[in-house]
């Protein structure tokens, strides 16, 4: 159904979350091409329940969107930002530069050298701009990382992160049990 979200939001020429409720996460991504990738974290925040956003916002092709929106999603309620990009991937290590709030890069597989520039260019951020980066492609891993991230002061997610971690340690136990007989 995230997939249905996603091109309806498209056909309708936006990708703001439609929620009553202030986004908390912002997911920015430098082009269409990359919400193949980047849906999953989407679709992390709407398991969990967290208001979200999900917009195209290039460093490249819209460098002054990119610098606004970056200078004002503190304003607006966001505590996390998930940015994803590929090739030369400036998105997430400019809006770092940009906002006080966390920043959780995706590198996304996006050219002939298959995602490893994407990955080079969002983890090797200068001392002092930190991008939490994730694995290549790995948008998931950033939705679960903004909830860690927004559990520190929401005792509700924090525990359902834990049941989250539960769930995965069973799921694994029960395969290894199978296997085992
Ligand atoms: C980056 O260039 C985008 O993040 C995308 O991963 C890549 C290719 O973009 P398109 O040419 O498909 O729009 O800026």
């Amino acid at each position: 159904n995230i997939e249905r979200y996603l091109s309806r939001m498209l056909e309708e020429g936006s990708l703001d979350h439609k929620s009553a409720a202030t986004p908390r996460v912002g997911i920015i991504m430098g082009s269409d091409s990359d919400l193949p990738v980047m849906k999953n974290a989407a679709e992390i925040l709407e398991t969990y329940g967290v208001p979200h956003e999900v917009r195209i916002v290039s460093a490249h092709r819209t460098p002054e969107m990119m610098f606004s929106y970056a200078r004002t999603a503190h304003e607006r309620g966001i505590q996390v930002i998930i940015a994803g990009a590929g090739g030369a991937a400036h998105l997430p290590g400019m809006v770092a530069a940009l906002t006080p709030l966390p920043v959780i890069g995706v590198p996304v597989r996006a050219s002939a050298l298959d995602g490893l520039d994407s990955l080079l260019s969002i983890v090797q951020m200068p001392r002092g701009v930190p991008v939490a980066t994730v694995a290549i492609n790995n948008a998931t891993n950033a939705g679960l990382l903004a909830i860690r991230m927004l559990s520190v002061a929401d005792a509700d997610l924090l525990s359902r992160m834990s049941q989250y971690q539960e769930d995965t340690r069973d799921d694994v136990l029960v395969k290894a049990e199978k296997l085992g007989k």
